[in-house]
């Protein structure tokens, strides 16, 4: 098992090591392979340079190492418009996530103009996409240990690094689905939001205050999920979001037949307190969904670059059902 593990990160390495050249603009980019942060990075720069009418790029924060903390805002104009947020990488090692984020990048930016209905989605709501939710977990998997999960902080009176940043919003903080041990992968953390990764989207969504979806992107298992985790008590919108999920599972498997089981979180998978979604259902957000993508376990987060863009495909009529849903349900 661990040569296994082993010889698919040194081909990966390799794999990559041909591909990493500066690309010269989002056309030359290869989509088809990972990529470091600082080429992600570099990614959000040329995407925005090429297309300042419709790009741009906030800060909304540092990581705990230090690391900017990036969000692409694709919007056509108006005011704090209803707004759409999807984000990828939260945990570090779910390499697929960030990849098919940038691929997004590059679809929301061809399609608008020539999908009618991006286009009219793009019309009414901005989108805020954050590629690399954890840079730290991120620049972690790739120097150093490729199944990283958490952020990289230190916990006081431990040697063992990081905090889940999967359990450590202000919903049901503590509750049972969450470690207080800090050398656990699901450690919570000492107190909500202690991770700066995880403040900085609460500050930027509270700021906002118009955000009317919340899509978080994790690998693997091939899920659609939505509130709540910390609880088995139902959601008040259960119905609605569960008609759009099978509308929206429906759609991604019609593409090359991915199928995807979708429910709550806690009757899906497990009870799992101070989850993201849980806690921006309950900020009022609610077309709030968490997608497991590809595999159910054969490479798990090990997934071969040459399933990145078949994955990003196929997650994108996923979010493509969600996001017109969210444009012809104003609430
Ligand atoms: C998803 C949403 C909310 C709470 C838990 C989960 C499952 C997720 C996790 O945090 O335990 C599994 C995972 O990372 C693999 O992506
Ligand atoms: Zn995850």
């Amino acid at each position: 098992m661990i040569e296994d593990l082993q010889s698919l990160v040194d081909e990966e390495k390799l794999y990559m090591s041909r591909q990493h050249f500066m690309p010269r603009s989002v056309e030359t980019f290869n989509y088809a392979s990972y990529h470091t942060l600082d080429e992600v990075y570099d990614f959000m720069d040329l995407l925005v340079s090429e297309n300042p009418e419709l790009v741009s790029k906030i800060q909304i924060g540092k990581s705990y190492e230090g690391r900017p903390i990036n969000i692409l805002k694709f919007s056509t104009g108006g005011t704090n418009r209803p707004a759409i947020w999807i984000d990828t990488g939260i945990h570090s090692r779910e390499w697929v996530t960030q990849a098919s984020g940038v691929w997004f990048a590059k679809k929301i930016l061809d399609g608008y103009g020539t999908d009618a209905s991006l286009t009219s989605i793009l019309d009414k709501c901005d989108i805020f996409l954050e590629i690399i939710t954890n840079p730290d977990g991120f620049a972690f998997t790739h120097t150093q240990n490729r199944m990283w999960r958490k952020t990289r902080s230190k916990n006081s009176g431990s040697s063992c690094i990081g905090v889940d940043p999967n359990r450590n919003w202000d919903a049901g903080f503590g509750g049972a689905g969450s470690s207080g041990s800090p050398c656990t992968e699901t450690y919570r953390g000492p107190y909500a939001n202690s991770e700066p990764e995880v403040k900085a989207i609460v500050d930027f969504v509270k700021g906002h205050g118009n955000i009317k979806a919340f899509i978080s992107i994790h690998s693997y298992s091939q899920l659609l999920l939505y509130p709540y985790g910390y609880t088995s008590k139902k959601a008040a919108d259960q119905a609605e979001l569960d008609a759009v999920a099978k509308k929206a599972v429906d759609a991604l498997a019609s593409l090359y037949g991915t199928k995807f089981r979708y429910g709550s979180i806690i009757t899906t998978i497990y009870q799992a307190s101070g989850g993201t979604i849980d806690w921006t259902y309950d900020q009022g957000i609610k077309y709030s969904y968490t997608f497991e993508l590809r595999d159910t376990g054969r490479y798990g987060f090990m997934l071969p670059a040459s399933q990145i863009i078949a994955t990003a495909e196929e997650t994108w009529l996923a979010l493509m059902v969600i996001m017109e849903h969210t444009r012809d349900h104003p609430y």
